[in-house]
């Protein structure tokens, strides 16, 4: 036990309560995002460690005080001590700020990056720590306390097979820091863990559930990336069996690409570097884009799919439809871009084109049915291209989106400020009526919305064009669609889906969700789309009206009333059926109104439900509605 700290000790305490002063800082936020950010810098170091080639399995156990172990298989740490802190190497790890990578001699870190900022971090925000390293039949032990304070030094607690490597790490998070919660999300941890899975072909990762009923899952894909797409097009319709795959590897930076077309129009491209998803591309994603695009037109061409005449497929025409992975891994990948999800290392835009290129052009070669059915595919896409813009130029002439007309619709917000303005999408003419008299007409705007929205899921954009209510919604918009597509045009800060609480409601929300997601995605990931509750029940107790959301606030409101206190609960109808001040009051006022914030958090998984709930395939669609039942019956409608 150390009784009196030395200066290198309060140095190193030091740096760690930097940490917990600022923990947004290290770990971007003490939200439930940043709790789970806990788990993947531990993770990534294993994962690093079966990188190297010295770890096959790694075991990831959330406990029923929701404390987490991860385990792996690999040498384990350095049990030594450290020359320069004159601290055991663990202690160095877990104790002082980005150690992890000073002291790893030799190779590079595959994971990391974006995470990477070490194991000391997790310690400095846990209620307590304990590693286990397994290495020549002892078990070396250390347990810290209350943000990184160590209670021992390291030591050897116990035997253990002779052959048996490994490293253990268990940590609790701090409560007094992840204030909002401290409670893992299972489907969150799972999702990453077997994305890590399929970007690490062979590596097997095992999640235990001890909560609850308890749950485990394994995920192992000796396929890798080719798994990977074939899960993306697991509920859609493949153009061709085979997955297409290529990889290679140039000046130690090693690029792989897996890749199948689907009969859908929308493209699933994600693309990673070191197993970070590269959100916004970079140049990874740019060279294998730009290749595929001109192999696709050299191959037209000199099998005469495409005339002399005919103007080259477009990249938006070679990606319809098109399922594709991009891993590639570097030893100094530079993050750039507003969230540090874009790669920015120039080298890497031709060494991605090259590789992928020539893989690419062998395949068609060697599969001329698959390579016919793709340029055709394309081709059908370019077609398609070209008789949207015809539509979106008679758009903007004269005719049925002309200005006088189109504002027979829309009531518009008087001022022409973006930023203050906001445009309600209200579900029927009643409501639409309601909204009208009850907004503020200096910023709030009212479309009211007469038939069912196109489900675009299953359109190209031309045919959604042809559509008169996402004319409108267009128009109102002032964004442009498609090549047009300008975000700065955006008229309206907030647009916000009105609909009822209902079955009905809920599917016109799907729809216009979907048509966003699928035509309008920056508007989405901007933040700029809202859905509006309406509230479902109102208490009346003597001169007090009191409007609440659902039944656990109806719950709560009740329990604050004296016990004396006469009070009549109603269940609120539809949107149509409220006067102009309800309305207003309940749903629509500024400062009374709680609207929801539609986010994208993981684009893969956005991409799965929709395909899902709006895609041709039924069977999908019947067992997400099965699997979710339970929460549509916690729903009071
Ligand atoms: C559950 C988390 O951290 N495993 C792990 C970490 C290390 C090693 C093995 C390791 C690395 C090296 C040599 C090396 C780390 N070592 C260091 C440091 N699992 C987990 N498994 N020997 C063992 O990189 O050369 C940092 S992490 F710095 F000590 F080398």
């Amino acid at each position: 036990m150390q009784n009196e700290y030395s200066d290198s000790d309060i140095q190193v305490l030091e740096g760690l309560e930097a940490v917990r002063k600022r923990p947004g800082m290290y770990i971007g936020s003490t939200s439930e995002k940043g709790l789970h950010h806990l788990v993947w810098e531990i993770v990534d170091n294993a994962v690093d460690e079966a990188l190297a080639g010295y770890c096959d399995d790694i075991e990831v156990v959330i406990h029923q005080d929701n404390s987490v172990s991860v385990k792996d298989d690999g040498r384990g740490m350095p049990v030594g001590t450290n020359t320069k802190t004159g601290l055991s190497t663990i202690e160095t790890i877990f104790t002082v700020l980005h150690a992890g990578g000073k002291f790893g001699g030799g190779g590079y870190k595959v994971s990391g990056g974006l995470h990477g900022v070490g194991a000391s971090v997790v310690n400095a925000l846990s209620s307590w720590l304990e590693v286990r390293v397994y290495r020549e039949g002892e078990v070396h032990y250390q347990r810290f306390e209350n943000g990184g304070h160590p209670v021992s030094p390291m030591h050897v607690t116990d035997k253990c097979a002779q052959d048996r490597t490994g490293t253990t790490v268990t940590f609790k998070a701090d409560p007094t820091i992840f204030k909002e919660t401290t409670e893992y999300d299972y489907d969150t941890l799972a999702n990453r863990l077997r994305e890590l899975a399929f970007l690490n072909k062979g590596l097997r990762i095992i999640l235990i559930d001890e909560r609850g009923d308890g749950k485990t899952e394994t995920f192992c894909y000796n396929g890798g990336i080719i798994e990977y797409v074939a899960m993306l097009n697991k509920n859609k319709e493949p153009l061709h069996d085979d997955i297409i795959y290529v990889e290679g590897e140039e000046q130690g930076i090693s690029i792989e690409v897996a890749m199948q077309y689907n009969n859908s129009y929308n493209s699933s491209i994600y693309s990673f570097t070191n197993n970070i998803n590269t959100y916004e591309g970079g140049t990874h994603e740019d060279g294998v884009k730009a290749s595929l695009t001109k192999i696709i037109n050299n191959y037209a061409r000199k099998n005469k799919m495409l005339k002399d005449n005919d103007d080259s497929l477009t990249g938006d025409d070679c990606r319809e439809g098109l399922a594709m992975i991009i891993s590639c891994k570097h030893p100094d990948p530079q993050f750039e871009g507003q969230t540090k999800t874009k790669l920015g290392n120039s080298e890497v835009r031709k060494i991605a084109s090259d590789i992928f290129s020539e893989g690419f052009d062998r395949f068609l070669m060697e599969n001329p049915s698959v390579a016919k059915l793709i340029v055709e595919k394309c081709m059908t896409a370019s077609r398609a291209r070209i008789a949207a813009k015809k539509a979106r130029e008679m758009t903007r002439r004269k005719g049925d989106l002309d200005v006088t007309n189109f504002f027979g619709k829309l009531a518009d917000c008087k001022s022409k400020d973006a930023s203050v303005s906001e445009i309600f999408l209200v579900e029927g003419d009643s409501a639409g009526g309601s909204a009208i008299k009850g907004r503020d007409s200096m910023t709030q705007a009212i479309l009211p919305l007469r038939g069912k929205i196109l489900n675009v899921e299953k359109a190209r954009l031309d045919r959604a064009l042809s559509n008169e209510e996402i004319r409108t919604i267009i128009t109102a918009f002032g964004t442009g669609i498609g090549e047009d597509f300008n975000l700065d045009k955006l008229r309206y800060n907030k647009i916000i889906i009105m609909t009822d609480a209902d079955v009905d409601g809920s599917h016109i929300r799907v729809l216009l969700l979907t048509l966003f997601y699928r035509f309008f995605k920056p508007i989405v990931e901007a933040g700029h789309v809202y859905a509006a509750q309406p509230p479902l029940f109102v208490i009346k107790h003597g001169k007090t009206i009191k409007y609440v959301l659902n039944q656990e606030e109806l719950n709560e409101y009740i329990s604050t009333l004296s016990p004396t206190t006469k009070y009549e609960i109603a269940r609120m109808k539809g949107l149509g059926e409220m006067d102009a001040e309800e309305l207003n009051e309940t749903t629509m006022d500024i400062n009374k109104r709680v609207l929801r914030q539609i986010t994208v958090d993981d684009a893969i998984a956005a991409d799965e439900i929709f395909t899902k709930l709006m895609g041709e395939e039924v069977e999908p669609r019947r067992e997400f509605i099965a699997e979710n039942a339970q929460f549509a019956e916690n729903l009071d409608y």
